[in-house]
Order: C-alpha cells, then structure tokens, then sequence
C-alpha cells in the first residue's frame, strides 16, 4: 500500500466513522421521538382484584405502583366478557362481533385474523416498530388441519408479531406445548403431536376415566386429555419433551419478554406480554403457594403482580422505562369457579373480585367487561385516577396517533389524550360484548336488549344478562345494576336503542 492510498484509506474510514455517528445520532433520536410501547394483558383478572382498585384482601404492590404513577381509569373495557373476541378487538381495532366467528376457540382452530387485514402490531411496523408477542394467543393457528409437527402457519407471525413466543390457546386446553414462532418448541421429531377435539387417541388416559392420575380435579368439562396430573379440554398425544411446566409457565413467560426487551431495545418496539394468570387451571410456582390466603386464584394473581414489578425492574436496569409506554389489562371480568376444584370459591373470603359491579366473566353485566386499566409512563404522565370510558379496541387509533401513523381500527376512537392523562374525554359510548351477544352503554347508563339464553351460568354461578325484557340501568345512582329503568324511562331506552341499533347494523 502506497502513502496514497494509506491516506485515501483513512480519510475514507473516517468519513464513514462520522456518517456512522451521525447515523447513530440520528437514530438515538428517532428513538426518543418513538417511545416504546408494552401492552401487558392478563386473563380473567377482575376489577377488584387489584389493591389499587380496592382489593383488600390481597396486595398488588407492583401494579398499583404504575396505577399510582400513571393514569387508573375506573371506566375502563375489554371488547369482550370472553378472551378470544376480546384479543380479537385488541389487536384488530373492530368489535369482534362483527366478526361472527370470534367465540371462544378451541386449541385446533384456525387463525381468526384474516392476514390481509390491519392490525395493531402491523400498523406500528409500518411506523417502524418491531414487534414482539409473549404468552397467550387464543386467536386460531394454521389454515384449517393444522400439522402441529410442521410449520405452524399462518399465526402471529402472519398478523403483524416479528417475533412470537406463544401459548395457542389456553393453558385448560391442548395442545400444552409452546410455539416460537412457526414451530413448537423443544419438540421431539420421534414424538410427534397429534391433537383432536372430537376424540381421544388409542389408549390415552382422560380426566374422565383416570380420576386416579390427577393432581386437579375437574369441577365442569375440562376431563379430557391429562398433562402433568391436570385434566385438559381437548385431546393430545405425543410431544412428551415439549410439554410445558404449568408451575413454571409464569416465570418462563416472564424470561421471554425480558429477553425480547434485551434483544430489540436499541430500535422501538412494541411487546405485547400476555400472561396466562389468573385464568384456569391456576397454577403458582411453589414461591407463590398459600401467600394470598385466597387459594390458588389469589396466588396467581400475587405471582402476576410479581412478574409486573419483575418486568418493569428490568426495563428500569436496561434505561427504557423513562422511554416505554406500558398499558396495562385485562382480557374479561373474574370468574372463581371456571371448571377445576381448586377451592377458589371455598377461599374467597370477602374478597370481590368483581369490585362493586354485577356479573363477571362471559356476563353482559358490568364485571364482565369493566376491568383494570392502566396507563403508566415514566415522567411523562401526570399521575391520575380518570373516568373516561375507554376500551381496548381503542389502543389501535390511539397507538397510531402516538406514533404519527394515519392508520384507524374501524371501530377504534383516539384516546391518546385519555390514556396520556392530558384529557377527561374517552368515547362517548361502548357496545359491550358477551358470548356473541351485545348491549349498549354511555354515559352513565348501560342498556342490554332482550337476549335467549339462561340467566345465570350455574356452573361458575354468573348471570349472564340475558333477559327477556329490555334491561336500562343508572350506574351512576345503581352501581350493581338492579333497578331495570326501561319500563319508567322509556325515553332513555329508545335513544339508547337508536345509538346502539346505529353501531350495531353499520357496515
Ligand atoms: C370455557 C371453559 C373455561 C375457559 C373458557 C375460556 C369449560 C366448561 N369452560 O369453555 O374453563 O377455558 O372457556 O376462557 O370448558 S377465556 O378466558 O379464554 O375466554
Ligand atoms: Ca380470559
């Protein structure tokens, strides 16, 4: 090499030395202008359950400190008394029950998201975000006869996640394995997985005939295939190496999204960390037995808070948490008693896990549907408790207008103001959902319409809302919903029959 070129060389080094920096820079701060964002979705935790929103029978330390730093809506929704349709409006931006297929779903069901359709973690890709999901899925897998021992598709990965790590449904069915991805994960090829929810493969013990075998007795359903001594709903062979620790799912989920957050927190991201806690079959790691007093329901319920404060600890020591917006929820109301004899009922004590509201998971009523809500953003939220009414389905619009992405969800209003504390004003009104059946509520008045169906779930001892009648009540003067308005105020009822006929049969 001659001195030219020597010369040439490092002048040409040192250029691209400072290109690279300013790059850098330019990237530190387009990143400051792209916050991060985290939903942390937990299932079937109820309005009460939280110290934060009265719960005293149990302490939550860890998600009433983003409560207490951040914006506690008391009005806050799920799409849905049930998970599917709820996720389904979560990350579509549209009430699930425009789509007549959103129910819950079995583990074998296909994807539910059209992949042709926007949806939240697409939307913010488009604005430059990676985006990551951990935990529960529920929205169908696969395009119909799923291989579980092939590429696992079309799924998260084809609905907007860069990256997934996943349970397919829910931990009461099969299969009980984790996905990565496209592919299960540890599975053995000489142990492959067969999964059915019509019959029971050759010689496969059941909850049903081997009560003997199990560690969780069934209360309703939830007698048919055994994994690790807990009977399941569906039927599953094979796969043995790949089976999940249900008392270790909590702590596995939680490395998950700690390790999502290390490998992608040089640019933005979005994770959506969906824990499986406190929903059926409740399963704490031995750290969490018998610390409520509650049972197994509220031992979950102390393990999530701890996996919160766990995760929000780790964005602290990573230097994201002054540049990460977390929301925090649930997917539907509480329900003690969902199908296991796990003393849920027998343990409750006084605890409400409803707060002051009627019903509870798959219940048109209040509880069904009003849920924990949490905004929380380190220095950048003025702490407060807010009113608004607010729902999940709205974090897609909001989202966007945060991000300065021009995308809406159909049925998703703006609240960025609401959930940043800035504004008192949420939408004005809420088609609330329950087993494909919908009422209507604003302000303080909510209006079921005439629905089939039993009154009460006898089972997980709920009422469902169904009535033959029209049902209006004043939240404001009737907390609990139980002085039906409808004959006396006719006039409330027929406007609120309008509004809600108006949303309901729009395309
Ligand atoms: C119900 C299950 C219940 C729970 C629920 C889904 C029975 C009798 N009950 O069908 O245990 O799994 O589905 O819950 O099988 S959700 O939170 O995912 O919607
Ligand atoms: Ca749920």
């Amino acid at each position: 090499m001659n001195k030219h070129t020597l010369l040439f060389t490092s002048f040409a080094l040192c250029s691209a030395m400072t290109s690279c920096s300013v790059k850098k820079k330019q990237e530190k701060e387009e990143k400051v202008e792209k916050p991060n964002i985290v939903v942390i979705y937990l299932d079937d935790l109820g309005y009460g359950d939280l110290s934060c929103y009265g719960a005293d029978a149990i302490s939550t330390p860890n998600m009433d400190a983003l409560a207490n730093g951040g914006v506690r809506f008391t009005n806050g929704h799920s799409t849905s008394a049930t998970c599917t349709p709820s996720r389904y409006g979560l990350l579509t931006g549209e009430y699930p029950w425009r789509n007549a297929k959103a129910k819950i779903l079995p583990g074998s069901a296909p994807l539910l998201i059209n992949p042709k359709k926007m949806t939240l973690p697409k939307m913010l890709k488009t604005a430059g975000y990676h985006t990551g999901i951990v935990g529960k899925w529920h929205l169908g897998l696969g395009a119909g006869d799923l291989d579980w021992n092939k590429e696992i598709k079309p799924g998260p990965n084809e609905v907007g996640f860069d990256d997934s790590y996943i349970m397919a449904a829910t931990q009461d069915r099969v299969p009980t394995v984790y996905i990565e991805n496209d592919h299960v994960d540890n599975l053995d090829p000489n142990d492959p997985i067969s999964i059915s929810y019509k019959h029971n493969f050759d010689g496969q013990p059941t909850g049903k005939n081997n009560p003997e075998m199990l560690k969780l007795e069934w209360h309703h359903g939830h007698n048919n295939t055994i994994v690790n001594g807990i009977p399941r709903i569906g039927f599953m062979k094979g796969g043995k190496a790949a089976h999940w620790k249900d008392e270790e799912m909590a702590d596995h989920f939680l490395a998950k999204a700690k390790a999502y957050v290390d490998n992608h927190k040089d640019e933005p991201f979005f994770l959506y960390y969906a824990l499986q806690q406190p929903h059926v079959p409740r399963t704490p790691s031995p750290r969490f037995v018998g610390k409520s007093g509650l049972g197994a329901r509220g031992d979950v319920i102390l393990e999530a808070d701890w996996c919160v404060g766990e995760f929000i600890k780790h964005l602290k020591e990573k230097h994201l948490l002054e540049n990460t917006l977390i929301v925090l929820s649930s997917d539907n109301g509480p329900v003690l008693n969902d199908g296991y004899k796990d003393q849920a009922v027998e343990l409750n004590g006084n605890h409400k896990a409803t707060g002051p509201y009627r019903g509870g998971k798959y219940s048109l009523y209040e509880a069904g549907t009003r849920v924990p809500f949490i905004c929380y953003w380190k220095g950048k939220i003025e702490p407060k408790v807010s009113n608004a009414l607010v729902c999940q389905v709205d974090l897609m619009s909001s989202f966007a207008h945060f991000v300065g992405s021009d995308i809406r969800g159909k049925d998703s209003k703006d609240i960025l103001g609401a959930l940043l504390g800035k504004s008192d004003d949420g939408r004005k009104g809420l088609v609330l959902e329950a087993f494909t059946r919908t009422a209507y509520e604003e302000g303080d008045w909510v209006m079921i319409p005439p629905h089939k169906g039993a009154a009460i779930n006898k089972n997980v001892n709920i009422e469902l809302g169904n009535s033959k009648e029209y049902q209006l009540y004043n939240l404001k003067d009737d907390i609990h919903q139980q002085v039906n308005l409808a004959t006396k105020n006719k006039e409330k009822l027929d406007a609120m029959v309008q509004t809600y006929n108006s949303i309901v049969h729009s395309k």
